[in-house]
């Protein structure tokens, strides 16, 4: 099987690389391997229930049948080479969905036809829309009771975008079984769907439109000309439907895939550009960095430019993506997904090469840590092997930003939600032999100022340095994070050292008075000098911090925490208890919807309150509710509240013991 993949990868040309995403348990990983022995990449469809599917195959996925890591496959269709990313669902691992967007040509977004839309298919959909990756949509588990493909349609027009058309209809064929679709453009004008796909071509087509209003039948090539078509533009999103359990509708959704999504065809014998997705350590293999390459030829033993890094590296080795496996090869060509070995200083996200063809978001906040939890080794003597494996756990995922207090030698990691923890714990167990104490999640909170102010500073002395600036800091709108503009002229402080001012912005609001994280603010350089003779570039790094600290100081600041967006289903006897304790979280909800038994509510709530809830209502639902949750924003706290966290390092306010350790970090660099 293996050999067959690379004998016939080596005369493909097109290639796609698609996404699989949906809330967690929609169907991916089963939807997946079903595509998988469509094509014959395997001989029969593996189980996520029986522990067998291909793209779950870390030892805690196959354990708990829940995907933790995103996962490639590769196979062919129709002579297009097909990559296909089964993410996971869980919003505890969503910085595995979000490091795949730019690399991706399409997106296949999975709905189930019994719970729908979610939270969380909203919060893909956004981010989707934001990298502008064309999607098609699929509605799963058509053979399960309560299946409803009318309302799923509905709902998904009504709350994800009015342009997303069916393609199929269920039921009243006489040939017709459970779960079976059939295709509208062979339908009749009575069917429901028919309607709603009809309403879309005809806002985009003069012969559509005629047909719609005077209630004619479009010829079916019509109807599939101006769905592909305007699909390919991206102006519409299909949708099918099926059941990946019992294998309907899947060479539907395959061939659809390949119709309606984009393939991509770069040039090999262009310039290189690559994108770095992930990086991984495999067990024998070692560290290697998963990635995708746009244009050129990426070939073995060759030294690459590193244009994030600014810096050059030999790749030792290449390994392309197969089902389960990796294989042996030479090169990497435009189109193609495969990992690079031995480019140690390379990191996710890096970019290879020439200026970038990859897609970008102006602003996704698809992954947002909400709590910090400490690590303290099980045994005192295991420190450094813990520090070791979490620096390499945070290369996997940079999103755990490790935080380490010199004095108490306390580790510190950033985490989306509870489940993560239990997915470390399985990691340094098994990975490490590490079996470390983790203590309860804290949650992390940030700070804006309260007004606006004048932060100044003087870095005159010890000499040599030189270094004068004077901040405005603005209070901004929530979630529009940091602005910095510079109004002092090239003459009064060097480019060069307003380059160092503005790159050390982050690092100095990396905690505000209270230790938290400084965001939603303006800042403004507004004046200052450099000296023509004693300033260094340092001094500006070195500098700034106290600037922007006394401008806080000035200011004060707000306390904000962060909320999380939930939609909670019970049966409906337990409703009123549900929003009492939302009332008792500080929640925010909007009127619930009762009906058939059920009480569904959505809204806002404070993570910090609502961290434990799932457990709550599990236990006072008797394992009926259901709550899904995801990041929600930040807002101010109640003034009452004053949580601060230790700082780590000197606070630059206490400018004689900052600027002493500072200039001891820094001395090397004014040589
Ligand atoms: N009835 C029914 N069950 C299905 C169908 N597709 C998947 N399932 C079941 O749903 C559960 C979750 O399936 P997965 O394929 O693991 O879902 P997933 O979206 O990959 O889940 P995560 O990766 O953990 O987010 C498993 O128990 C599957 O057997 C379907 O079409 N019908
Ligand atoms: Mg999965």
């Amino acid at each position: 099987m293996e050999e067959n993949i690379i004998t016939t990868h080596q005369q493909t040309s097109s290639f796609r690389g698609i996404g699989v995403f949906a809330h967690v348990d929609a169907g991916k990983t089963t939807i997946t391997e079903q595509l998988l022995a469509l094509a014959g990449a395997i001989s029969s469809p593996g189980s996520v229930d029986r522990g067998t599917a291909k793209t779950d195959d870390l030892e805690v996925e196959r354990r708990r049948g829940i995907s933790v890591r995103s996962a490639s496959v590769y196979f062919e269709w129709q002579g297009e080479g097909i990559y296909l990313v089964d993410t996971p669902g869980h919003q505890d691992f969503a910085a595995e969905v979000e490091r795949m967007f730019p690399v991706l040509d399409g997106a296949l977004l999975i709905l189930s036809a019994v719970e729908g839309v979610q939270v969380h298919t909203r919060a893909l959909w956004k981010a989707l829309r934001e990298y502008h990756i064309p999607t098609l949509l699929y509605v799963n588990k058509m053979d399960r009771a309560g299946a409803d493909f009318s309302g799923v349609v509905k709902d998904a027009r009504r709350i994800l975008h009015p342009r997303i058309v069916p393609l199929q209809t269920f039921g009243n064929l006489d040939e017709n079984t459970e779960g079976t679709p059939s295709y509208l453009w062979n339908r009749t004008l009575e069917n429901p769907e028919y309607g709603m796909m009809m309403e879309v071509l005809a806002e985009m087509d003069e012969e559509a439109f005629g047909a719609f209003v005077e209630e004619r039948r479009l010829s079916s090539e019509k109807i599939r000309r101006i769905l592909r078509e305007e699909a390919l533009r991206g102006n519409l999103y299909p949708l099918l439907g099926g059941s990946a359990l019992k294998g309907a509708g899947m060479e539907e959704l395959l061939n659809a895939l390949c119709t309606y999504l984009p393939s991509f065809s770069g040039n090999p014998d262009k310039p290189l550009c690559a994108k770095v997705c992930s990086i991984l350590h495999h067990p024998s293999l070692g560290r290697g960095a998963l990635l995708r390459v746009a244009s050129g030829t990426l070939v073995n033993r060759e030294e690459l430019y590193n244009t994030t890094r600014k810096v050059r590296e030999k790749v030792s080795m290449l390994r392309g993506i197969g089902v389960g496996k990796y294989r042996e090869i030479q090169s990497l060509r435009a189109g193609e997904m495969g990992l690079v070995f031995g480019m140690n200083q390379v990191q996710s996200g890096d970019l290879l090469g020439e200026p970038s063809f990859f897609r970008k978001s102006e602003k996704v906040a698809f992954v947002e840590p909400l709590y910090a939890v400490t690590v303290e080794p099980g045994i005192e003597e295991e420190y450094p092997a813990l520090l070791q494996a979490l620096r390499i756990l945070e290369e996997e995922d940079p999103h755990l930003r490790l935080r380490i207090h010199p004095e108490s030698r306390e580790i510190q990691i950033h985490i989306l939600g509870p489940m993560q923890i239990e997915i470390l714990q399985d990691f340094l167990l098994q990975r490490f032999a590490l079996v470390p104490r983790f203590r309860p999640p804290q949650t992390i909170y940030r700070e804006t100022p309260r007004t606006s102010a004048e932060g100044y500073v003087e870095y005159t002395l010890p000499k040599p340095c030189w270094a004068v600036m004077r901040f405005l800091i603005e209070p901004l709108p929530r979630g529009e994070g940091v602005r910095f503009a510079s109004q002092v002229s090239t003459d009064k402080i060097a480019a060069k050292y307003q380059r160092e001012v503005e790159r050390t912005i982050p690092k100095a609001l990396e905690q505000g008075l209270l230790g938290w994280e400084v965001t939603d603010l303006a800042i403004t350089l507004v004046d200052g000098e450099d000296h023509e003779i004693h300033s260094r570039p340092s001094d500006f790094v070195l500098a700034t911090p106290m600037g922007i600290m006394d401008a806080l100081n000035k200011s004060g600041i707000l306390l904000l925490e962060p909320l999380l967006a939930f939609d909670i289903t019970v049966p409906e006897e337990f409703g009123s208890r549900i929003l009492g304790d939302l009332v008792q979280m500080r929640g925010e909800f909007e009127t619930p919807r009762i009906g058939e038994g059920l009480f569904e509510v959505s809204g806002l709530v404070p993570a910090e309150a609502s961290m434990e809830y799932h457990v709550r209502l599990g236990t006072l639902s008797g394992g009926t509710g259901r709550m899904i949750t995801r990041f929600g924003g930040y807002r101010e706290c109640p003034p009452e509240r004053n949580v601060s966290r230790p700082r780590v390092g000197v606070n630059p306010l206490d400018t004689a013991k900052y600027i002493l350790a500072a200039r001891g970090a820094l001395g090397s660099s004014r040589e």
